[in-house]
């Protein structure tokens, strides 16, 4: 724009001394492609490795949390493209979802969602392509079913959990998802005590969601009651730390009030090591007591299921190495990472070498576990490995990536992100498995490296090359608010359908031959069994009377890809959109007499116009 502007009261010849003629004349070739000599530029081969060709795929799935828009938003990588938004704790009209009955219920009262960490499902520790799961602060956990990249499931409020922060990481056999609380809370939730009982009446709680290995299908697990402290981030153990789930804390200080000054007082926090095959066997047998309706279990009276580590200072994410044997831990108020060294940390448990305990939670001597304090640079955030022994850690405070060595703890790289990078991900990246090529760093902010869209700015992501010694920086690209995590997983491991098989629909009230499609009624209960596909909504139009309760079940008989329906009928906040093969139904009282019309929502024909009809309420 700038450019334009100026350019209009340049000279030709100044324009051209400018270089800004050569500029717009190749919209195609970055800015600087061309060295002198007809060399290729550094922008030139980013632009290269990047760059998806008209019609050509990408490599990587990347899944992004929506943060509190409640979503999860889906691109491809390299190019960074947006490929698709999947609606989970909020409705989005563009799919339909939240106003039919399904999902409606789903959703409950609930319409927002504030989701950080999406989980991919797991089979000996590497994504499988199955599920993805992801949180909800409103104590929830949903899962989507990759195989059509639908929200199926979402489960919760779970009584007691209070801010599900440290969630949906998952274990490596997908045994379990978790939860932890960010704020500890008087429980059962309803439970008053003031502010000035919170060191010894406000509890928090970790929680396994247990996951059926055939449907996905999750249910409550355990529950663990935690000294009030705010805990963060979590993940699994893996290979050798198998059967262990990390859950970092902070305000381990029990303060109150102004918390960015009273819970920095203490040199360091704690990451929670909870030992979940112990607690799955506690589960099955009962231990517990019943609190807001689930069994809550007391680690003081079960020795082995929950251990403190220390680690400084406020520590926000930890991360298990892919060989299981490093737990990495990383103090945002602090200039280092730190390296726990599983080994040290499992003969410290036997030797119980214990520098105190927490209400009767041991806490392990730092000294003895700990192997290195890396010096990644300020504010230190998360990790992410590569398949070759380096990894890489997000710094906040510094806005850049630091590359290091696990083992030998030097830091060998660094890389500027723009601005302020909170979590990263990199192919694979937390799995035993990395496949390393690709790392996003997922920014807090974009100021300056986008057109203007007013205040409200997007997020900012930035593509980085991790093939090479030195990282590079390729692309940016933008996101809606606000990617906390984000997974990328190799597109060869997904398996998505394109439409559903008409063998499979066997919702009762689906009907494929539009001869069947029609209006019954049962007092004041009318249902209208709909038929959508190229280019009628059959029946054309429908009689109700004022005050029935109307269901109207709409099946897309269309086998074709892409080939969607929706229906929109006006004056009734009614919206859904219906696959191909799919069934839906939604359920609303005629409270409006008059003539409604319904039409088709998704522009599927020539006579896409055409596809309209009426409800007539008497
Ligand atoms: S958080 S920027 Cu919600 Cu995962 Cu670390
Ligand atoms: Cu069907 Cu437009």
């Amino acid at each position: 724009m700038t450019k334009g502007r100026r350019g209009a009261i340049l000279t030709l010849a100044g324009i051209a001394a400018l270089g800004l003629l050569a500029g717009r004349c190749a919209p195609s070739a970055p800015k600087g492609a061309k060295k002198a000599g007809g060399a290729v530029s550094d922008a030139a081969a980013a632009a290269m490795k990047v760059y998806v060709a008209p019609g050509d795929l990408d490599e990587y799935y990347m899944f992004a949390s929506g943060g509190h828009s409640g979503q999860v938003y889906v691109y491809g990588l390299p190019s960074g493209r947006h490929l698709s938004t999947i609606p989970v704790f909020t409705p989005y009209p563009a799919t339909g979802y939240g106003f039919d009955d399904d999902s409606r219920k789903m959703l409950g009262e609930l319409t927002w969602g504030d989701a950080h960490h999406p989980a991919l499902s797991e089979t000996n520790g590497d994504y499988d392509g199955r599920w993805l799961f992801i949180n909800d602060m409103n104590a929830r956990v949903a899962r989507i079913d990759l195989r059509d990249f639908k929200t199926k499931q979402i489960l919760g409020p779970v009584p007691n959990v209070s801010g599900n922060h440290g969630s949906s990481f998952v274990t490596p056999n997908t045994e379990y998802a978790v939860m932890s609380s960010r704020f500890s809370i008087p429980i059962p939730k309803g439970t008053v005590a003031g502010i000035d009982k919170y060191a010894t009446d406000y509890k928090g709680v970790a929680t396994g969601v247990k996951i059926d290995p055939k449907t996905g299908e999750m249910s409550f697990g355990w529950q663990i009651a935690l000294p009030p402290f705010d805990y963060d981030l979590g993940d699994a153990g893996k290979l050798a730390s198998d059967g262990w789930v990390f859950f970092t804390s902070y305000n381990t200080e029990r303060a109150t009030g102004k918390l960015e000054v009273t819970s920095a007082a203490r040199d360091r926090d704690y990451i929670a090591a909870i030992n979940w095959k112990m607690a799955d066997s506690l589960a099955a047998k009962g231990e517990g007591t019943m609190i807001g309706g689930v069994k809550v279990i007391d680690p003081a009276k079960n020795p082995g299921l929950v251990y403190f580590m220390p680690c400084g200072k406020s520590p926000h994410g930890v991360d298990v190495s892919p060989d299981g044997k490093y737990i990495i831990g990383s103090g945002k108020l602090q200039g280092v990472t730190t390296a726990f060294n599983w080994e040290k940390v499992q003969t410290a448990m036997r030797n119980k070498d214990f520098s105190g305990d927490e209400d009767g939670i041991p806490v392990l001597k730092y000294e003895s576990i700990k192997d290195a304090e890396v010096p990644v640079g300020l504010g230190p955030l998360h990790t992410q490995f590569g398949p070759d022994g380096y990894a890489y850690t997000s710094l906040f405070v510094d806005s850049a990536v630091a590359k290091w060595r696990l083992g030998t703890w030097e830091v060998v790289d660094k890389v500027p992100m723009s601005y302020s990078i909170g979590h990263l991900t990199a192919a694979h990246g937390d799995t035993t498995k990395p496949q390393g090529k690709w790392l996003v760093g997922l920014n807090k902010l974009s100021h300056g490296r986008h057109l203007s869209v007013g205040p409200s700015q997007p997020e900012s992501s930035q593509l980085v090359d991790i093939t090479e010694e030195k990282m590079k920086l390729l692309l940016d690209f933008f996101t809606e608010p606000e990617p906390h995590y984000a997974q990328i997983v190799n597109a060869n491991v997904l398996k998505p359908i394109e439409v559903y098989p008409k063998e499979e629909n066997r919702h009762p009230l689906a009907v494929w031959d539009v001869k069947d499609a029609g209006v019954t009624r049962n007092g004041n209960k009318v249902t209208v069994k709909m038929v959508e596909v190229r280019s009628t909504i059959t029946p054309t139009d429908f009689e109700v009377k004022e005050g029935d309760v109307v269901t109207v079940a709409i099946t897309n008989i269309e086998q074709t890809t892409d080939e969607l329906h929706g229906l929109g009928l006006l004056d009734y906040n009614i919206n859904v959109v219906v696959d191909p093969g799919e069934t839906k139904t939604f359920t609303f009282t005629a409270k409006k007499k008059g003539v409604y019309p319904y039409y088709c929502t998704n522009f599927c024909s020539a006579l896409h116009q055409e596809m309209q009809g009426y409800m007539i309420v008497r």
